[in-house]
């Protein structure tokens, strides 16, 4: 029994965007061996639980990942050992969707909008999967745009009938996010405004928390032990930001933010399969290479977990009763400032995993292969 035995069961969902082409309003760049539809993305996401044994899910998103035969793509992922997991629905590339998707003045819009919610449970029940990841683009430019008040109805309506058309064993994971592609208000802007949606819903409604969706400065933890305290904390879209949404490799830009964040998981055991927490990625590798970018990624979340689990809870709790303040911040630092990287490596080794999965995937030639193969056709690329 040593402390890292509480990273069993830990599993990360990887988002098949990230295996595509990305990039910001200047430059979306390509490499040769880019995946071209959803098999390949599958096949790319594969290669990161086969050498980590991290990532067993990878999610999906509609239409972008649209296929003829479900059945088929999840046999394929059933071949690679990987299962669909969340399906994320995508009302932010539409005209129609200008002037918002479930918050539109316009009861048409809104009626195309909820509609794609339902394809989107629909695809749900043929891939097995039970989370319905909802993020809206809704928002204004201008004060006086549009109703706040009339907006935040229309919403929970809208939301009301997707949740009403959902079955018993789907979530509802609905995420926030402060600001963009609007920028006088976002519908949903931060954690209390999808808490009170998700609360008026019902018990399988939940909140995403996506680490790049916050004002510079918030202190994440603390929503993230709010949520847990609600029992309403549903997933996390994981990576990393210097200023907005960067999207950036999670851990990558604040290693001790992610370390706080999952000390507040590892406190009330939320780090357990059975909490229901989704740990997911959301991330673009726009200049990287995507997988070895994604495999890095599931080490940091591991990582982080790592030394959370380290902290001697105990001896916090004293302290703190204690009102001893260096000495309770002391515990923590202790376990951040442990290196975890080779009891990591060992019991990877252990489990028959590569000590270093990224130099494994480098030597594995799969990224040759893939470009020798993926000749023709258009690489799958963010937005389309
Ligand atoms: C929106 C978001 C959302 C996804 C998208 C890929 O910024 O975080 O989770 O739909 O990125
Ligand atoms: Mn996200």
């Amino acid at each position: 029994m040593t402390d890292l035995d509480g990273l069993d069961g830990f599993t990360i969902e990887v988002p098949s965007w990230a295996y595509g082409n990305s990039g910001t309003r200047f430059k979306v760049f390509t490499r040769p061996g880019g995946p071209r539809n959803p098999y390949e993305k599958l096949s790319d996401a594969a290669q990161v639980n086969r050498l980590t044994g991290l990532a067993d899910r990878v999610s999906l998103h509609i239409p972008w990942d649209l296929v003829d035969d479900w059945s088929d793509l999840k046999a394929h992922a059933d071949k690679l050992g990987v299962r669909i997991g969340a399906i994320n629905s995508n009302v932010f590339q539409d005209d129609d969707y200008r002037l918002g998707s479930l918050c539109n003045p316009d009861p048409a819009i809104r009626r195309k909008a909820i509609d794609h919610h339902k394809q989107c449970l629909d695809v749900m029940r043929q891939t097995g999967s039970t989370d319905l990841k909802i993020w809206l683009p809704d928002g204004l430019n201008y004060a006086g745009q549009d109703s706040l008040r009339g907006r935040q109805e229309r919403l929970a309506e809208s939301l009301r009938e997707i949740y009403d058309a959902s079955d018993d064993d789907h979530r509802i994971l609905l995420e926030y996010k402060f600001f963009e592609p609007y920028f006088y208000a976002t519908d949903i802007p931060d954690w209390g405004t999808s808490l009170l949606h998700c609360l008026a819903l019902g018990e399988r409604a939940t909140v995403v928390l996506d680490t790049g969706h916050h004002a510079p400065g918030t202190n994440i933890e603390f929503i993230v032990m709010q949520l847990l305290r609600q029992g309403r904390l549903g997933a996390f879209d994981f990576n990393s930001r210097y200023y907005a949404d960067d999207d950036l490799i999670v851990g990558s830009a604040d290693p001790f933010q992610l370390f706080r964040i999952m000390s507040e998981i590892v406190a009330v055991g939320a780090h357990r399969p059975e909490s229901g927490v989704n740990f997911m990625l959301d991330q673009c590798h726009n200049i990287e290479e995507k997988i070895p970018g994604q495999i890095r990624s599931v080490l940091n979340v591991e990582a982080a977990l790592a030394k959370a689990l380290l902290v001697d809870q105990e001896a916090i709790a004293a302290a703190q009763r204690a009102g001893d303040v260096l000495g309770a911040h002391q515990v923590l630092m202790d376990a951040f400032e442990t290196d975890v990287r080779s009891a990591l490596a060992d019991r990877r080794e252990a489990r028959g995993l590569p000590r270093d999965p990224v130099k494994a995937f480098q030597a594995s030639g799969y990224a040759e292969t893939a470009a020798a193969q993926r000749v023709g056709g258009t690489q799958a690329s963010w937005g389309a």
